[in-house]
């Protein structure tokens, strides 16, 4: 593709997630090869549903916007302090070292760890805990297809992910507002599930260190909190592993943290959102608008005990 400036890159030339969806190749990319065939009579039926959210017709955010109000506490807790104070964070050479029950426990350096797949361009709704939210074309890998490659063993149950731990490099690890390094999860179907992307950039271009470079998760039916920066560990375990958030207040965030209009959280109300760039607050959507293929994943269980 062209590489042009994002400021070149007007909003028409985005291409929106029910475009990806609607390509025969973003099946094929995305779930029948990982999933197998109920998996992709799954995935057959999310498509169907995202159709009903093209009304929607959400307008992405702008890189000035996506790029400027972020939340990564190692470079500061104010929306602006991460831009401001990543400009020196060296991603590269990067190590992600996967270990636990797998079969094929390896360090990987970055460029070898993404070589083998074909990058995807997809907009998805995000929604921070906080009442804000945006939509943000991310670039990346799905999880599935990479978790594939190192053989998790039938007794790994939930993936851990632990971002990199450079007090000289990121000044918010120099204080205790949180415990370092950050950690994240997530059980073993919600990782292999197709949406959840390896994000590797944005607007189709490199990702810009303070939105999580060179590696970052996004699991769009969840909180932004899970969408864990600079990856440097992913560790398959048989417990439901802690998240940094959990270990700071464990009364406020679960280790799900699914976005759910109907469970509040004590400080913000979950059942409205401000769309970054826009006035008027918007109601939020069961699991992000998501529901019609995560759902299942979820059936029967207390969502209000289980936040
Ligand atoms: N390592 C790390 N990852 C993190 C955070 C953080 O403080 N440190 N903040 C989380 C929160 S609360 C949100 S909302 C998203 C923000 O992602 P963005 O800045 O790309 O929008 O990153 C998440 N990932
Ligand atoms: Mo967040």
């Amino acid at each position: 593709m062209l590489i042009k400036k994002p400021g070149d890159i007007r909003s028409s030339e985005i291409t929106a997630e029910r475009d990806y969806l609607s390509r025969r190749k973003f099946i094929a990319a995305a779930g029948v090869a990982t999933l197998g065939l109920a998996g992709s009579a799954r995935l057959l039926g999310a498509l169907g549903s995202a159709t009903a959210q093209e009304q929607q017709n959400e307008k992405p955010n702008t890189w000035d916007e996506i790029t400027t109000y972020n939340n990564y506490y190692e470079f500061g807790t104010d929306k602006d302090d991460p831009s401001a104070n990543s400009k020196n964070f060296r991603t590269r050479p990067w190590t992600v070292k996967v270990d636990g029950l797998v079969k094929k426990p390896a360090e990987y350096h970055f460029e070898d760890l993404v070589k083998p797949y074909a990058e995807q361009d997809r907009v998805y709704r995000f929604r921070c805990v906080e009442a804000w939210s945006m939509v943000i074309p991310w670039r990346g890998i799905p999880l599935a297809e990479m978790i594939k490659r190192f053989e998790p063993l039938p007794s790994a149950k939930f993936v851990q992910f632990t971002t990199i731990y450079a007090p000289a490099e990121m000044p918010g690890q120099r204080s205790d507002v949180l415990q370092w390094p950050y950690v994240e999860g997530l059980r073993m179907d919600e990782a292999m599930h197709p949406l959840t992307l390896m994000v590797t950039g944005l607007y189709g271009k490199t990702l810009p260190n303070q939105n999580g470079a060179p590696l970052r998760l996004i699991v769009p039916w969840k909180y932004g909190f899970k969408g864990i920066k600079a990856i440097t560990r992913i560790s398959f375990v048989e417990k439901q592993p802690l998240n940094t958030w959990q270990i700071a207040a464990s009364n406020e965030y679960g280790f799900y943290a699914n976005v759910n209009p109907n469970v509040d959280h004590p400080r913000w109300t979950q059942a409205s959102e401000r769309r970054i760039g826009q006035f008027r607050r918007q109601k939020t959507l069961m699991f992000n608008g998501y529901a019609d293929q995560v759902a299942h994943m979820y059936a029967g269980m207390d969502l209000r005990r289980n936040f």
